[in-house]
């Protein structure tokens, strides 16, 4: 028996399922499973003129989002998960976790599901497998990433995959858990259905379990969009970039080019996840681990992001959206609701509230995007020119800085602080430290992860340049200053200018920030008072977030690496030099 099948022989026993069925990916199964779930209501069909090939699925009302407090790691010691991450010891999973998996499946399908991160046959790629009872999931694995049969002829007879067990156990929150074993690199998964906590090769593996494994071989998992930017000439540069959950990773990811007449284009080739390594020539390379979309349904729009909307014009799932009573999906952002909608739960909607839940969602194969990069699924994958760090902040942060090195990066990232957001039960809104985006996603000791972020600069003699952006910033009525979305690209290129050493920038205590006129505000309409608004560093303000950073990094302890310590120390003394 090969070591996939003596597995999935064990957890047979365990789960007690009616059926077995290893997935093989093809069209014919997975239309097969459709008509499962059309036929049960886990699917519905949507209007087949104006969403073709698209599903919706509501799914259960209280298993909407992530659920952080219910995620684990389960390290056999409690201070290699850190104090970021809540611990649960192994033999308390096994005691606490595991039973919930005996006997779950009885009278349901057991799916064995496959799977490889990462383009197929790339050497940077891996293979996981996640057995589960939810065909949605199944459904949904099959978009994300490259599932079936491709995956076990890739596998063949090694052990080398991660094993991934999932069931919707009884959707209870109260017997709901993620936990992740980053030593034994292992996922067990009950009691939700949800994308981020069921979908088992993205946040778990790619991220946590992932991460854990790259910090062992050299180099990094992380929680980051990839797109190519090429300019009049053909030079093309390629830009990673970090942000919170719900953050706009998807839209800037498929940002459409408003100067591409004048040669400046703009492709896609991730929203959600890089694994970065160092290249034979000293410079950072990436490559996107999944194969499709999982994106924020309220929020895109024409305008906000055409090509996303052009990509889920069909073959998509639709999870928690609104629908009109005939069939045509719809979210906040989308247009103007139609008269009559149904909610996400499927309730006649009365205009009071969201039609669609904040953090629907839609699952679409990245070979839809109308942006999708040529190189996207290069096995090599591309080499990086800047990383992006990028909060939400109502105030503090000015619309960009550079860091002064990839040491200074590391403290930028380290230190990134945003608004909360739907993609996570939970309080909206409420700064929180979400250290490179990665707060709800690193699989071990968050001071260790910056060390490990110091060593990657160290092994790298071309590191990328490293930035922060604040596209949030508004003013004294709550409203966006930056107009966002396609006209980022200002700041990209004003980035990409800087990674030639041309364009302009102030030395400020936090970094260099853009003199005004280094970055194009042409047809803007943004007077001098907002212009200022979106470059300025207040030191007072900044002053006041050192005592709370300094709080953050305290948790860590001697895990903290000593460079953050000090730059920290050389933050404070720089922004009361200039204030005196
Ligand atoms: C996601 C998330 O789904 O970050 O990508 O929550
Ligand atoms: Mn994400």
């Amino acid at each position: 028996m090969k070591p996939v099948e003596q597995w999935v022989f064990e957890m047979e026993r365990t789960l007690r399922p009616d059926r077995v069925v290893w997935c093989d990916g093809s069209e014919a199964e997975n239309a097969r499973l459709v008509e499962g779930m059309l036929a049960d209501g886990t699917l519905h069909r949507l209007h087949a003129q104006q969403a073709p090939g698209c599903y919706l699925h509501r799914s259960h009302p209280s298993d909407v989002a992530r659920t952080e407090h219910l995620t684990f790691i389960a390290s056999r010691n409690r201070a290699d998960a850190g104090p970021t991450n809540n611990w649960m010891a192994p033999h308390e999973a096994r005691e606490r976790v595991f039973p919930l998996f005996d006997g779950a499946m009885k009278g349901r399908t057991l799916y064995v599901v496959p799977y490889v991160m990462g383009p197929l046959g790339s050497p940077f790629s891996k293979v996981g497998v996640e057995i589960t009872d939810s065909p949605y999931v199944v459904a949904s694995m099959r978009v994300m990433t490259r599932m079936g049969r491709s995956a076990l002829d890739q596998l063949g007879t090694s052990p080398d995959f991660v094993p991934g067990l999932h069931s919707l156990g009884d959707l209870s929150p109260d017997r709901r858990f993620i936990v992740h074993f980053p030593e034994e690199r292992a996922i067990w998964s009950v009691g939700s259905g949800y994308g981020g906590n069921a979908l088992l090769g993205k946040k778990c593996f790619a991220l946590r379990i992932a991460g854990a494994l790259a910090r062992d071989q050299g180099w990094m998992a992380e929680h980051m969009l990839i797109l190519e930017l090429e300019l009049p000439g053909g030079e093309v540069h390629y830009v990673a970039g970090a942000f919170p959950s719900a953050c706009g990773k998807t839209n800037l990811a498929m940002l459409v080019s408003p100067l591409e007449a004048q040669g400046y284009k703009v492709r896609t080739l991730g929203d959600d996840i890089a694994w970065l390594r160092p290249g034979a020539d000293g410079r950072l390379w990436a490559v996107n681990p999944e194969a499709g979309f999982f994106g924020v349904l309220p929020g895109t729009g024409p305008r906000t992001n055409p090509s996303g909307l052009a990509m889920i014009s069909s073959d998509t799932i639709f999870t928690n959206a609104a629908v009109t009573p005939d069939g045509v999906p719809w979210w906040e952002g989308k247009h103007d609701p139609p008269a009559e909608l149904l909610d996400w739960q499927g309730r006649p909607w009365d205009g009071a509230g969201k039609a669609a839940h904040p953090n629907s969602r839609f699952t679409v194969s990245a070979s839809r995007c109308p942006s999708i990069s040529p190189r996207w699924q290069d096995p090599q994958g591309v080499p990086i020119s800047a990383i992006l760090f990028g909060g939400r902040r109502a105030r503090l942060a000015p619309l960009v800085f550079e860091s002064r090195d990839w040491e200074h990066g590391v403290f930028v990232g380290a230190t990134m602080g945003s608004e909360t957001t739907a993609a996570a039960t939970g309080q909206v809104g409420v700064v929180r430290r979400d250290p490179m985006a990665m707060l709800p996603f690193c699989g071990y000791n968050m001071g260790d992860y910056f060390a490990h972020w110091l060593g990657m600069g160290r092994s790298l003699s071309r590191p990328p340049a490293i930035f922060h952006v604040n596209w949030f910033r508004t003013d004294a009525r709550g409203r966006f200053v930056w107009p966002g979305f396609g006209e980022n690209l200002r700041v990209l290129l004003w980035m990409i200018e800087r990674v030639k050493g041309r364009a302009a920038a102030e030395e400020t205590p936090i970094g260099l920030v853009p003199t005004e006129g280094a970055i194009n505000w042409d047809g803007l309409g943004l007077g001098a008072a907002e212009r200022q608004m979106l470059l300025s560093v207040d030191r007072g303000e900044w002053a006041a977030e050192v005592p709370e950073i300094r709080a953050f990094f305290d948790r860590f302890g001697e895990r903290l690496p000593d460079a953050l310590g000090l730059r920290l120390r050389a933050l404070e003394q720089d922004l009361t030099k200039v204030a005196v």
